[in-house]
């Protein structure tokens, strides 16, 4: 059903993004159907084979009984008086009418009992939240100041909870492993829960138009072991040293920002960090950059006020030559994972 869907993204279209290589041989079986993976499975997809079926049965029943009565009843010759004129026949008529109505009534009452299962949510659920922004997604994780943007970490057996906001347009949460999709609509909270029973990772796409980059505005859920999720995988940020800052610096760049900035020169949404620092002698400097501020053009040399005034208010100064291109704000990046994104923008100084 899905197998679109999940096809891995154009190598060329995100050269530095999350590999999604892993997760697709576990979220499908040999027939290109999605395994049971979630608590939610035998509403959504039980239903689903149900009706599938019930509609099998009844196409080729009713298409059978019309192909032959074409053959067995047709006029042979064209003089041939029409047989009988049967007005009707009431126990047939009761049958093909009951008989239907029961059926439609099983999908009725499994439909809505799975939609409860859906809507209420079990007392010892674990509550995360979800923010979506053109176009990356930011997981919140309980009692927890840090956060993961684009790989989010649940356990396994345990349910999740995830409170849905958005701080643009319209967006959806969509994990097909986990038979659950809702929309985001900006200034509402949404939420929808599930346990995932199968360790692995798993598609999260946004399964809303959300402008240019829609289509780069998916995530990876890694479910994990109780143990493993007590380690707090998602908390990856060191500058404890001038290399660990560096990497985390990169790893925040390869979650958030490398669909619109590029590392080797080249033009993409936004401008490529390629050049923001110069080698001088043996010293790395801030280049100069043309900006435009409050309608006046300027010359400013990059330094960390700039970075930090880039990332929390990109409107303020916008770089000469995108005047017209929008870069979403990141207000959760703190000085010290600026930092570590400057350390790691001065690598890529010439
Ligand atoms: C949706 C696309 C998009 C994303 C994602 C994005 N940016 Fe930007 N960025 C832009 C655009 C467009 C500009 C140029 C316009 C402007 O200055 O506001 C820009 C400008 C910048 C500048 C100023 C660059 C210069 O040459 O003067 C910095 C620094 C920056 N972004 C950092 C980041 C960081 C850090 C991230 C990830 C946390 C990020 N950006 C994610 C689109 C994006
Ligand atoms: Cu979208």
């Amino acid at each position: 059903m899905f197998t679109t869907l999940i096809q891995d993204p154009p190598a060329a279209a995100t050269p530095q993004g999350p590999d999604y290589a892993t997760g697709i041989a576990t979220e499908t079986d040999k027939w290109g159907q999605l395994t049971k993976l979630a608590s939610t499975f035998d509403d959504v997809d039980g239903l689903f084979y149900f009706t599938y079926v019930v509609c099998i049965f009844f196409f080729v029943l009713i298409t059978g009984a019309l192909l032959y009565s074409v053959v067995r009843y047709r006029r042979k010759t064209y003089d041939q008086p029409a047989a009988s004129n049967v007005t009707h026949n009431t126990p047939l008529e009761v049958i093909w009418t009951v008989i239907p109505l029961l059926i439609v009534m099983v999908m009725f009452a499994w439909g809505f009992k799975g939609s409860l299962d859906m809507t209420y949510v079990p007392s010892d659920a674990r509550q995360y939240k979800a923010t979506a922004s053109q176009w990356n997604w930011l997981f919140h994780y309980p009692n927890d100041p840090a956060k993961s943007r684009n790989e989010l970490w649940v356990e396994i057996g345990k349910p999740a909870e995830f409170l849905l906001e958005s701080t643009d347009v319209l967006h959806a949460f969509f994990l097909p492993s986990q038979r659950v999709k809702r929309d985001i609509v900006p200034g509402r909270y949404q939420s929808v829960w599930f346990t995932p029973t199968e360790l692995g990772e798993f598609h999260l796409f946004c399964a809303e138009y959300c402008g240019l980059d829609h289509s780069k505005m998916y995530a990876k859920m890694h479910v994990v072991t109780a143990e493993e999720y007590a380690d707090r995988p998602w908390d990856t940020f060191d500058d404890s040293t001038p290399e660990a800052a560096i990497k985390s610096g990169e790893s925040i760049y390869q979650s958030a920002c490398y669909s619109c900035h590029s590392v080797d020169g080249s033009k993409l949404t936004g401008p490529s960090w390629k050049g923001l620092f110069e080698k001088s002698g043996d010293q790395i400097v801030g280049a100069k950059r043309e900006v435009i501020a409050g309608g006046a053009t300027q010359t400013v040399t990059v330094d960390f006020d700039y970075i930090k005034e880039s990332i929390h208010d990109p409107e303020a100064k916008k770089a000469v030559g995108y005047e017209n291109a929008n870069m979403t704000p990141f207000k959760d990046l703190n000085d010290r994972q600026i930092k570590a994104v400057i350390a790691y923008m001065k690598t890529l100084a010439q």
